[in-house]
């Protein structure tokens, strides 16, 4: 693949969770070798550190959700590292952090889309679709409402400036979802974002879907931001995270989407969220996501056309 200039940002937002562990996710992450094993690949690889909240004291929502001026804070800050970042021609990949750390990286993704005139694509691996909003909520937790943040909903205003660019709902494509509430159900359906759940996973696989995706984020001419969330995994390979959700990705549709994304050349930027190295088994967790990125930015086996030569040798 092409080689890039990929930029580590820590994001070590927790407050958006109930259960405290996320803010060691950067550590975590950089313990696990993840700038070394994008260095090995022949990228040009910087670690920006890690990311500061900004004041955001003038913010308070209506309805139910926690700590709703420190995460304002958060979404300013990640939202000016992701577009200063993208803007300089790097590929930047934040390290969480719960996932409410995607309400600032998606929209400074999204403002430098628009700047370039391009949409921006989403693709959200999460076993949580992330579509509540302050109304919503029946938790309060601010990392079930990023989606709905960075596609515009109502109910987080002056978080970031009125008429900032959002992310259309149809450009989200929601893969993995096994868990979600019931009025953000119907609030995705009325908003068509494109969601492909468990059965659709299994049903179709994750090679058919993420095909998919990627011809449409090819045809619309779009930019393309990952957001992993470590619960999109069945806890038994990542028991690191606060959430677990039985029946997730295994290993191998994981690594395959990687893969599949590599190939494509098509991802702009990505976060890694939600790792919690206090409840993970000795940097399990921490080490499979460091090896789903290398897969994503061209570690292989083997190289593909020497794969397809020896499968045709056998017809
Ligand atoms: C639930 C809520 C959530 C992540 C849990 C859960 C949301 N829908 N998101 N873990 N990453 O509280 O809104
Ligand atoms: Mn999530
Ligand atoms: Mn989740
Ligand atoms: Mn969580």
């Amino acid at each position: 693949m092409e080689k890039r200039r990929i930029a580590l940002v820590g994001a070590p937002v927790a407050l958006g969770a109930s259960r405290p562990g996320c803010a060691m996710g950067p550590e975590a992450m950089r313990i696990a070798g993840l700038a070394e094993a994008l260095a090995e690949l022949g990228h040009e690889v910087s670690d920006h550190g890690d990311v500061a909240p900004m004041r955001a004291d003038d913010v308070s929502l209506e309805g139910h959700a926690r700590h709703a001026a420190h995460i304002a804070g958060w979404a300013r800050a990640l939202d000016e590292a992701a577009y200063g970042l993208l803007k300089d021609g790097r590929l930047p990949i934040f390290m969480g952090g719960d996932h409410a750390l995607a309400m600032g990286t998606v929209s400074g993704a999204a403002r430098h889309a628009h700047e370039q005139g391009r949409p921006l694509c989403v693709l959200w691996l999460d076993a949580h679709a992330d579509f509540n909003t302050p109304t919503t909520s029946e938790s309060g937790n601010m990392h079930g409402m990023p989606v709905a943040f960075y596609c515009g909903e109502a109910g987080f205003e002056g978080i970031l400036p009125a008429g900032r660019p959002t992310v259309a709902p149809r450009n989200v494509f929601m893969v993995g979802i096994r868990s979600v509430d019931a009025r953000e159900r119907e609030l995705i359906a009325a908003r068509g974002v494109r969601v492909f759940d468990m059965r659709a996973i299994d049903e179709f696989g994750v090679a058919a879907i993420v095909r998919r995706i990627l011809a449409e984020v090819e045809r619309i001419g779009a930019m393309l931001h990952v957001s992993l969330d470590v619960d999109f995994l069945d806890p038994t390979i990542a028991p690191g995270v606060g959430t677990a959700v039985g029946g997730g990705a295994n290993l191998r549709e994981a690594h395959l989407i990687m893969e599949m994304l590599c190939e494509s050349g098509l991802t702009s930027s990505m976060d890694i969220a939600e790792l919690n190295p206090y409840l993970d088994e000795r940097g399990r967790s921490a080490r499979l996501l460091a090896d789903l990125a290398a897969s994503l930015f061209g570690r292989q086996v083997l190289d593909k056309v020497s794969t397809l030569a020896t499968v045709k040798g056998l017809q």
